[in-house]
């Protein structure tokens, strides 16, 4: 007889310790009874399982308790045959519970994965010791250090499963033997030579990055995989196990596992009413520039058909010009197929005439950032869409609710702050007006869903979360420029600390006129420190496009290049600002005073209710602006040092308390 065991711990049936306790108990009455010749596990509520409960890797993390790890071992312990029936996601402990069966089938929308890496861990419950043994060392390593699913068509190519079956069927074959992997050996490439497993590893390890910057649970991961070639399973195994335990505990997966509860904290937003939200069907873009065009492709490559209106039939050629060439640059890099570009290509319309938008769901406005242009824009659209569609702004800085007022649809209206390249940069502001209504908020949180971004919502406040704090984080940086830190010094430092571009390579792609005529439009708020910015605007340094800004760059090049004319230049400023010049300050000091800025402004954000959590300000910074996620975010480094009682960095007057 075969008995069915079917996980079943809503919503994705993590294996929890207590989960797990009563899994094994069942599974203990399948192995006493001696009717049960096979045992098929399953799941419940649309999904195999996502793997061990996340919140069970808590500072207290005991392994000595029972995990899934007691109920694979019992699994391989056993004579009776096990089937693992895998219909939606199987990852994590629940992949590898299915690789400690003897077979395994899944339904073709089934997802399977061992995505330990994007926490800081490793798969700690016998996969990287059964993984290799079972699709062969170098698919098993490329899946587990990316982290990534394979469909059921995939894992059937690879070996992973033995067959694709319909959804329902759990029926066993009679002669069906046992088939453990640990039994198995560890395949190689079929053309490799005895000399190539140390090559294999020796190569792993170059292609991840250092273990301090953000590499260490990639390292241990190839180690596992080297145990599992050169030690007996059992050995392999403690290994493996003992590396996991260090893991759990270690700043990057801390970090790590912060982002992932952030990022599911997200579209939680507290007081407010419950609201279906609408189906977006139909979007349209006014503005067909960088940001127009970005926006309507990440609508193309959603499957929402897009209109995009331009004013003019010359400028509406250039829009489609520019998302032409777009989509021909992904299928150059092998990234969509001809014929996926094709349709892609052919659900965008492009029209002259607003009217073209007259139905449909959701327009952004992508056009010159310009209070009146924004408001001319909008009092036309609000006459010629249809009622009930939402209206949305892509503004980075202007105010929300100004320009709403030029609407008699407040309550539809919001902010949607996408950043460039829209197409590829995954962060969403969704900002919030004061008349924005509930429904129109969860349409924005669903549709951000279907766009694939992670969306975080801010309030109606000059520069929103992102921009606000970057202003911050730029004139500290300019600051210390001043006072006579080489800009490309102070780069290499921010580089070094992890974020993915230094300050002033940021300023020279974004353009300087950019930041120049933000500041000039708030002198209020003394943004960045202006000075510099005014020379730069003044000698038309605006950075890449005119070849010099903060670095030089030859002709068609990015690649900056040092420019000693410009530390004269903040010399020279210095000393017409009393500013004193020393440059002995280590790198390590130049990230932690900008850093510490950036962490002061955060502070401030949540002071004013602009960000809902400090785990939102993380997010945004991690998927906007490429701050290091082994870091957990700004927010998530003062909690850190908050809790190891640290005191305040020496300058910037920055207190961590
Ligand atoms: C592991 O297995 C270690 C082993 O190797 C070794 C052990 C010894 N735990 O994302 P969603 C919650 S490490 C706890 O919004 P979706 C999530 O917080 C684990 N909770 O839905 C959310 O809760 P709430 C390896 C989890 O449909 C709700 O489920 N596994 C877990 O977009 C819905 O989630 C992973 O890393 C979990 N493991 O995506 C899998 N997973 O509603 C991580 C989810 O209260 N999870 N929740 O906010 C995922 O990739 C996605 O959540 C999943 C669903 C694809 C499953």
């Amino acid at each position: 007889m075969n008995k069915v065991i079917t996980l079943d711990n809503p919503p994705v049936n993590a294996l929890s310790f207590a989960y797990s306790e009563k899994i094994l108990k069942e599974i203990e009455a399948a192995e006493k009874d001696p009717s049960v010749t096979s045992v098929t596990i399953t799941g419940a509520n649309g999904y195999f399982s996502a793997g061990v409960d996340v919140n069970d890797f808590a500072k207290e993390w005991d392994p000595s308790g029972t995990t899934v790890r007691d109920i694979i071992e019992a699994i391989e312990r056993s004579q009776k045959v096990y089937i693992a029936a895998i219909d939606g996601v199987a990852l994590g402990g629940a992949l590898e519970l299915a690789l400690a069966c003897d077979r395994r089938v899944a339904t073709p929308r089934s997802k399977l994965g061992l995505p330990e890496i994007k926490l800081g861990l490793i798969p700690g419950a016998g996969g990287t010791q059964r993984l290799p043994r079972l699709i062969g060392a170098q698919e098993a390593l490329q899946m587990m250090l990316k982290g990534e699913t394979v469909t059921a068509e995939r894992a059937l190519e690879l070996g992973l499963i033995d067959e694709i079956v319909d959804a329902g069927a759990t029926a066993t074959d009679g002669a069906l033997k046992k088939r453990r992997l640990s039994e198995l050996k560890v395949q190689l490439p079929a053309t490799a030579q005895a000399f190539a497993l140390p090559y294999i590893i020796a190569q792993a390890h170059k292609t991840v990055p250092p273990e301090e910057s953000g590499g260490l649970a990639a390292h241990k991961l190839i180690d596992a995989v080297q145990a599992a070639f050169e030690l007996p399973f059992p050995r392999g195994i403690a290994r493996e196990y003992r590396l996991f335990d260090e893991l759990v505990g270690s700043a990057p997966s801390l970090a790590l596992r912060h982002l992932f509860f952030a990022e599911r904290e997200l579209s939680k937003i507290p007081n407010l009413p419950p609201a279906d939200p609408l189906d977006i069907k139909s979007a349209g873009v006014v503005g067909g520039g960088t940001m127009g065009t970005g926006i309507a492709i990440t609508f193309a490559n959603a499957g929402i058909p897009v209109t995009v209106v331009e004013p003019s039939a010359e400028q509406v050629a250039k829009a489609r010009q520019t998302i032409f060439g777009m989509f021909m640059h992904q299928v150059k890099r092998g990234r969509l197929t001809q014929e996926e570009a094709w349709k892609r290509g052919q659900s965008i319309e492009f029209s002259d005439d607003y009217a073209a938008l007259a139905n449909c769901d959701l327009v952004i406005e992508a056009v010159f950032e310009n209070m009146a242009v924004k408001k001319e824009v909008f009092a036309k659209l609000d006459g010629v869409v249809k009622p009930g569609a939402i209206l949305a702004s892509n503004t980075s800085t202007l105010d929300i609710d100004e320009i709403a007022s030029v609407t008699k649809r407040p309550e539809q209206f919001l902010g949607l702050h996408f950043f460039a390249p829209a197409n590829i940069m995954k962060l969403l502001e969704i900002v919030r007006g004061k008349a924005t209504s509930a429904q129109t908020l969860a349409t924005a949180f669903k549709l951000a869903k279907q766009l694939r971004k992670v969306a975080v919502l801010s309030a109606n406040a000059f520069g929103f979360i992102g921009n606000r704090m970057f202003f911050e984080y730029t004139r500290e940086a300019v600051a210390l420029a001043e006072e006579g830190v080489p800009p490309a010094r102070i780069d290499a430092a921010m580089k070094k600390f992890g974020m993915a571009m230094g300050p002033f390579a940021t300023f020279d792609l974004s353009g300087i006129d950019v930041f120049w005529h933000v500041a000039q439009g708030r002198p209020d708020l003394n943004l960045a420190r202006t000075p510099i910015l005014d020379r730069l605007y003044e000698q038309k340094r605006l950075g890449q496009k005119t070849g010099k800004g903060f670095y030089k760059y030859a002709e068609g090049s990015r690649e900056a290049i040092r420019d000693e004319e410009i530390e004269k230049l903040f010399a020279q400023l210095a000393k017409e600002e009393g500013v004193a010049q020393h440059s002995d300050v280590s790198d390590d000091e130049i990230a932690q005073r900008i850093v510490g800025a950036l962490i002061k402004s955060g502070e401030e954000i949540l002071r004013d209710g602009v960000a809902l959590r400090p785990g939102d300000i993380d997010i945004v910074w991690i998927y906007g602006y490429g701050f290091p996620p082994h870091k957990g975010g700004p927010m998530w480094l003062l909690r850190q040092a908050q809790d190891s009682g640290a005191v305040a960095p020496p300058a910037g007057g920055l207190t961590y308390a």
